[in-house]
């Protein structure tokens, strides 16, 4: 078993409602569900133009490896209706591996821990709440550690929504 962190994001359609149907989906495909984060809603980062998301983390456990997991997130996000977008565009679904264990995996379809995870709030304040202890493995920092590296203006405009 290893244990998994997974961020998911939504900001076109029923937002909670597909976080919450990403869930149990992932809940029906075996995975453990250990921990869920409140849902944020959070200001668009990377373009701007676009919708607020709802973000939220889930920590669980799975016998899946990181290659087999990602095939299943791939085949959630067709099954929830994600069409193909632009990078960083407007989604209905996106759902990420943030990291598996205290494993590193580096190749051309996946990398482990998520490769932009210090430098995104809305990945960071969740998982803050659902795994406090991680280390990153390259850089030994928490989540709460590469929060407070952050500028100021990456955690502004980040409300707590409700719980998941
Ligand atoms: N991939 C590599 N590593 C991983 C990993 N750890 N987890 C590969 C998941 N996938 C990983 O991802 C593209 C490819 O990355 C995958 O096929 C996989 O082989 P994708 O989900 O198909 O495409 P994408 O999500 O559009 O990737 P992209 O462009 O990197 O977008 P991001 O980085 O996911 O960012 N703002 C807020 N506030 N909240 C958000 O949730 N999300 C995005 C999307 C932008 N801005 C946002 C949010
Ligand atoms: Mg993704």
């Amino acid at each position: 078993m290893s244990t998994v962190a997974l961020s998911l994001g939504s900001n076109l359609g029923d937002r909670l409602q597909l976080l919450r149907k990403a869930v149990s989906l992932l809940k029906g495909a075996g995975l453990v569900i250990l921990a869920s984060s409140d849902v944020f809603e959070t200001p668009p980062w990377g373009v701007e133009n676009q919708p607020r998301f709802l973000n939220v983390c889930v920590l669980a456990e799975t016998r899946l490896s990181p290659e087999e997991l990602l095939d299943l997130l791939k085949q959630m996000e067709d099954a929830l209706g994600r069409t193909p977008e632009k990078r960083w565009g407007p989604r209905i679904i996106d759902i990420d591996i943030l990291f598996c264990d205290g494993v590193s995996v580096r190749s051309d379809r996946l990398t482990i821990p998520h490769r932009e995870m210090a430098r995104r709030a809305f990945v960071l304040l969740p998982l803050a709440q659902v795994a406090p202890e991680w280390r990153h493995p390259e850089t030994g920092l928490t989540p709460e550690d590469m929060i407070r590296l952050l500028p100021p203006a990456e955690t502004g405009g980040i409300l707590r929504v409700c719980s998941l």
